[in-house]
C-alpha cells in the first residue's frame, strides 16, 4: 500500500508525462507542492546515523536523535565492551543491512559472535501525520551458538535543539514496566510519542546470579580485580531500567561514553553499601542504570535497558500526534513482511540476477551490496556553535609524508559528522616547490551534506570521488534518492567552484579524524566523478523519454522549474519521478551552474605547464593535481601510485586530463539539452575537448614505452615520460577516450590481459607486477584490487568495445568475460568466507583487505553482475 499523497502524486506525474511538455506547466506547478510533502514523508527519517549500528534521526540539523548499545552481562568484563558506534575492534563476524529500500523498510542482521548474540534491527516507516510519517524499530536477538548469553540491551533517545522529551511512566527505583512511554516535541516535528514495548513472544529467563565477594572497591578497576563466583540474588527481569539526564546539544553522539561512565558509576554506588562484607548481586544488577531521572525538568536524553537471558524481541516506535492512526507491533508486523517480499521484487525488477541465472546465495549477497550501501547513507548538519581551530595548514603534507598512510588505519575512526569544516584558504599560493607555510586555517561557514558513505566504521564521511560511484549504483535503485544526494553535493561547490575532497562536518567526525588531517585546502581537487552518476541520469531520462543520447535539445517548457535551494526537499519525488522529462531537464539546469563553476576551477587551478620544456602540445589543456608529496597524490584518489619524485611544477598527469575529457563532454552534453541559451559553452567545450584528446596524444602517449604516461621534467630540465603500467595507464581507456579503432588501444589490451603485468585471478591490479613500486611501501594503490577502476574498466569494455565493432572487438569481449567473472567471483567468495565485502583485494590470493564492510564502491559488484553500466 502506497501513501495516498504517492498516488495522487503518481496520476499527476502520469498526466505530465503523457501530455505535450510544453501544456504540463500547470500539473507541474501542483506537483511540486505535492512533491515537498511527499519527500519529506519519504526521506525525512531515516538510518541517517551509519556509523551506529543501529541508529535513526531525521534530516534535520538539531532534533530526536536515537540509538542501539548492547554488551554482554554475564561477566564483570562485559560493559567494557559497549557495542555502539561500528567499530572493526568489535572483532563481529559480519553486519550490514541486508534488505534496505531507502524509505521505508530495512533489515540489519548484526553477528556478535563474541558475545554470543545475533541481533536484527528491522525497520519500518509508515506515512500519517505531518511530520514525515511514523517508524519502528523491532530489535531481536539471539543466540549466536551453544549457550544461553545474558545481553544487556541499550536504547537512547534524545532531542537536540529547540523542544523536549519527558519519561511518562511512574519513575520507579525497581524499573519501569513495559512499554516505556515518552513525549515530545520540537518545531519540525511537532508532538511526538515514543513507545518501547516487551515483544510479546519474548521469555522470560532468570539470570544466573553471581556471588561478588566485595572488598572495599572505590573504584571500578579494582571492582574488576575481584572475579566472582556464581551464586543467585533476586533480579526482575520484566523490568526496563532507565537513566535520564540533561546532555548539551550537540553532544548526543557521545551516548557511549555517558552510559559507560553511568553504569560504571552506579555500580560502585551499589557496592559501596556493602563495604567490607560478603554480598551476592547479579552482575546483571551491578551493570543496571540507575532508574534515576537527573534533573528531571532539563533532561533531554534517556536510555532504557533490558536485561535478557538467550533470545529476545522488543519494539520501539515512534508516533506523531499529526497522525490519525499509528503504528503499533501488529501493523508493525504485517508490514514488515509486506516491505520484504516487495523489497525482493523490486530488486529482481530492477537489476534481474534471478534471470541472468544467480542462485538465491548470490542474490542474497547482490542485496546486501544495496542495502549496506544504502545503510550507509547519512545526513551532515550545520551547527551553529562555535567550535575551535585545530590545525595548522601545514601538517596535512607533512604528517602524511611522514608517517604513511599505513599508521593512519590504526586509528579508530566510528564517527559522525555534523557541522562546520576545516578549511585553509590562506594555503592557496602554497606551491610544492617550495616550503609549505605555515597558514591560518579557518572553519567553513557551517555546512550540511546528505550523503553515502565509503565504509560504515572506518570512513562514515562525505568523499567527493567515492561518491559519483556510490550515486551509480544508488541511481538504479532510486532515481530521486540520488539526484537528492548528488544536489546536497552540488550545494557545496562553492563560488570559486571548489568542493573539498572529504567532508569532515562537525565536532563528532573531528573528533576521530587525527587534527593534521583535518584541514582542507582550497586549491585540491579530486576526481569529479559525480559527473559519471549524472551521465547515468542523463541515459535513464533519455530512456524513458525516448530520446537517444546525441539527441541535441529538448527545451525547458515554462514552468518546469526545479527549486534549486541549499537544504530545500522541494520537488524530491518518490522513487523516479525526476525521470519525468521536463522536471528532468528542469533539474539539469539547476545544477548545470554549478557544474560549470566547478569545471572552470579545475581549468583555472589545476593547470599545467605546456610551453616550457621543450614540451610540443597544440594548445594550453594540460594538467596538475595540486597537493603532492613525494609519496602521495592523495588529490587523485590513487593516494600512493608512483608518480614523479621529487614532485614538481612541471608535472602533467595523465589520469587529470583524462576526467577533464571527460568533465568536458558530459558539461556540453548537457549544455546542448539545455537549449539555445547555451550554445557558446556548447562551442567551448567542443574546442576544448578537442584540445584535450589531441594533448593526450601530443603529451602522455610514450612512443618508447608503448603506453600513456605522466609527465615531468629530468634533471637537465628536458621533458620526459614517467610511466608506471597500472590503473593509471589506463584511464584514457577508462574514461571513453579511444575509438575502437584507436591504433593505441590493442596494446593497452594486450597490459591487461597479461598476467605478469595487470592480470590476476581476482580482478585488475593497480600496479605492473614487473613495476618496482609494486607490494611497496603501504602497498595501497601499488598491487592490490580495487573495484570502482575495475567497474570503470568493465563499463568501458563493456560500451566501447564489445557492443561497438573494431578491430578489437573479439579481444574486449573475452577480457570482459573473464574479468567480470574474476571480480564477481572473488568479491562473492570472500563475502561468503568473511562476511564482509572489503576496500580492496589481494593481487595474490583474492583476500579481502583493510576497511570492512567496505560497501562503498565495492558494491559496484552489483552493477557488474546486472551489467548495468
Ligand atoms: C584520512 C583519517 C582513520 C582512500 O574511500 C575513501 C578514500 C578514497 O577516496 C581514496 O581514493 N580512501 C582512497 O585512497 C580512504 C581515505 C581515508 C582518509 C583517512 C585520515 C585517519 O583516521
Amino acid at each position: 500500500m502506497r501513501w495516498p499523497i504517492f498516488l495522487l502524486t503518481a496520476a499527476l506525474l502520469h498526466t505530465a508525462h503523457t501530455a505535450d511538455p510544453s501544456d504540463a506547466a500547470p500539473d507541474i506547478a501542483q506537483l511540486s507542492v505535492l512533491a515537498s510533502q511527499a519527500a519529506n514523508a519519504s526521506l525525512l527519517w531515516g538510518t541517517y546515523r551509519p556509523n551506529l549500528y543501529f541508529g535513526t534521526r531525521p534530516r534535520l540539523p538539531e532534533s530526536l536523535m536515537t540509538g542501539l548499545m548492547w554488551f554482554n552481562a554475564d561477566t564483570i568484563e562485559g560493559y567494557k565492551n559497549i557495542r555502539h558506534a561500528c567499530d572493526q575492534g568489535d572483532n563481529l563476524a559480519g553486519y550490514g543491512y541486508h534488505k534496505h529500500d531507502g524509505r521505508s523498510f530495512a533489515m540489519q542482521r548484526i553477528r556478535d559472535e563474541h558475545n554470543n548474540v545475533v541481533i536484527t534491527t528491522e525497520f519500518i516507516k509508515v506515512p500519517g501525520g505531518k511530520h514525515g510519517g511514523e517508524w519502528g524499530v523491532r530489535i531481536k536477538g539471539k543466540p549466536d551458538s551453544e549457550g544461553v548469553p545474558t545481553t544487556a540491551v541499550l536504547f537512547y533517545v534524545g532531542v537536540e535543539g529547540d523542544g523536549g522529551i519527558d519519561l511518562m511512566n511512574k519513575l520507579d527505583k525497581q524499573g519501569l514496566l513495559s512499554p516505556v512511554k515518552f513525549e515530545g516535541d520540537t518545531p519540525d516535528l511537532g508532538d511526538f510519542s515514543i513507545q518501547i514495548v516487551d515483544g510479546k513472544k519474548m521469555r522470560m529467563y532468570m539470570v544466573s546470579y553471581i556471588r561478588i565477594v566485595i572488598l572495599n572497591l572505590p573504584s571500578p578497576s579494582g571492582l574488576l580485580n575481584n572475579v566472582p563466583e556464581s551464586n543467585p540474588l533476586d533480579v526482575d527481569l520484566s523490568r526496563t531500567h532507565f537513566w535520564g539526564t540533561p546532555v548539551s546539544d550537540g553532544d548526543i553522539w557521545r551516548a557511549k561514553d555517558f552510559v559507560a561512565e553511568h553504569i560504571v558509576n552506579s555500580a560502585n554506588a551499589k557496592i559501596s553499601q556493602y563495604e567490607q562484607e560478603d554480598i551476592t548481586a547479579g552482575i546483571n544488577a551491578l551493570f543496571t542504570l540507575n532508574n534515576v531521572v537527573r534533573d528531571e525538568d532539563a533532561a533531554n536524553f534517556y536510555v532504557v535497558q533490558k536485561v535478557y537471558r538467550g533470545a529476545f524481541q522488543f519494539d520501539v516506535f515512534f508516533r506523531s500526534d499529526s497522525a490519525s492512526t499509528h503504528i503499533d507491533a501488529q501493523t508493525f508486523t504485517s508490514r514488515l513482511d509486506a516491505s520484504s517480499a516487495a523489497f525482493d521484487a523490486r530488486f529482481e525488477r530492477t537489476f534481474g540476477l534471478d534471470a541472468k541465472g544467480y542462485n538465491a546465495e548470490q542474490v542474497e549477497f547482490a542485496r546486501y551490496l544495496l542495502s549496506n550501501l544504502i545503510g550507509g547513507i547519512g545526513y551532515a548538519a550545520v551547527s551553529s556553535r562555535l567550535l575551535i581551530l585545530l590545525c595548522f595548514g601545514f601538517c596535512i603534507s607533512v604528517f602524511v609524508y611522514k608517517v604513511g598512510l599505513v599508521g593512519l588505519y590504526k586509528f579508530k575512526h566510528n564517527s559522525y559528522f555534523y557541522g562546520s569544516s576545516i578549511v585553509d584558504h590562506a594555503a592557496a599560493e602554497y606551491e610544492e616547490s617550495g616550503e609549505p607555510q605555515l597558514t591560518a586555517p579557518k572553519l567553513t561557514s557551517p555546512g550540511i551534506l546528505f550523503t553515502a558513505t565509503p565504509s560504515r566504521p572506518f570512513f562514515p564521511r562525505g568523499f567527493y570521488w567515492d561518491e559519483g560511484f556510490h550515486q551509480l549504483l544508488i541511481g538504479q535503485w532510486d532515481n530521486d534518492l540520488s539526484l537528492d544526494i548528488i544536489k546536497y553535493w552540488v550545494t557545496l561547490i562553492d563560488e570559486d567552484g571548489w568542493v573539498a575532497r572529504e567532508q569532515i562536518l562537525g565536532a563528532e567526525a573531528r573528533s576521530k579524524v587525527p587534527a593534521e588531517f583535518q584541514t582542507q585546502y582550497p586549491h585540491y581537487a579530486n576526481p569529479p566523478t559525480l559527473l559519471m552518476a549524472i551521465r547515468a541520469f542523463i541515459d535513464r531520462l533519455d530512456a524513458s523519454s525516448g530520446h537517444h543520447h546525441d539527441h541535441p535539445n529538448s527545451p525547458i517548457s515554462a514552468g518546469q522549474q526545479y527549486a534549486f535551494a541549499a537544504f530545500d526537499d522541494q520537488t524530491l519525488l518518490p522513487d523516479h519521478h525526476l525521470l519525468n522529462p521536463g522536471l528532468g531537464m528542469a533539474y539539469l539546469e539547476a545544477i548545470y551552474p554549478k557544474l560549470r563553476l566547478n569545471w572552470e576551477w579545475f581549468r583555472r587551478t589545476q593547470k599545467g605547464e605546456v610551453k616550457e620544456w621543450g614540451r610540443k602540445a597544440r594548445s594550453r589543456e594540460a594538467y596538475r593535481w595540486r597537493g603532492r608529496t613525494p609519496e602521495h597524490t592523495l588529490t587523485s584518489g590513487l593516494d600512493d601510485y608512483p608518480r614523479a619524485n621529487p614532485p614538481n611544477i612541471a608535472e602533467l598527469h595523465l589520469d587529470l586530463i583524462s576526467w577533464m575529457g571527460f568533465s568536458t563532454r558530459l558539461l556540453k552534453s548537457i549544455a546542448s539539452r539545455l537549449g539555445e541559451a547555451y550554445e557558446d559553452d556548447v562551442s567551448e567545450y567542443d574546442k576544448v575537448e578537442r584540445n584535450i584528446l589531441n594533448n593526450i596524444e601530443d603529451l602522455h602517449w610514450s612512443e618508447k614505452n608503448g603506453m600513456y604516461c605522466d609527465v615531468s621534467i629530468d634533471v637537465n630540465d628536458d621533458s620526459v615520460h614517467i610511466c608506471h603500467k597500472g590503473y593509471l595507464t589506463l584511464f584514457p581507456f577508462l574514461l571513453g577516450h579511444l575509438p575502437p579503432d584507436h591504433p593505441h588501444l590493442e596494446a593497452l589490451f594486450d597490459l591487461i590481459r597479461d598476467e605478469e603485468e595487470l592480470w590476476s585471478a581476482f580482478g585488475l591490479r593497480s600496479l605492473t607486477k614487473s613495476d618496482p613500486f609494486y607490494g611497496t611501501g603501504e602497498v595501497y594503490w601499488r598491487g592490490p584490487v580495487w573495484i570502482n577502476v575495475n567497474y570503470m574498466a568493465l563499463a568501458s569494455l563493456y560500451k566501447n568495445y564489445v557492443n561497438q565493432p573494431g578491430p578489437y572487438q573479439e579481444k574486449a569481449k573475452n577480457i570482459y568475460k573473464e574479468l567480470r567473472e574474476n571480480v564477481i567471483g572473488n568479491v562473492y567468495k570472500e563475502y561468503r568466507r568473511t562476511g564482509y565485502v572489503w576496500e580492496q583485494y589481494s593481487p595474490l590470493t583474492g583476500e579481502g583487505q583493510r576497511s570492512h564492510p567496505f560497501t562503498g564502491w565495492t558494491s559496484l559488484i552489483l552493477l557488474i553482475m546486472a551489467e548495468k553500466y
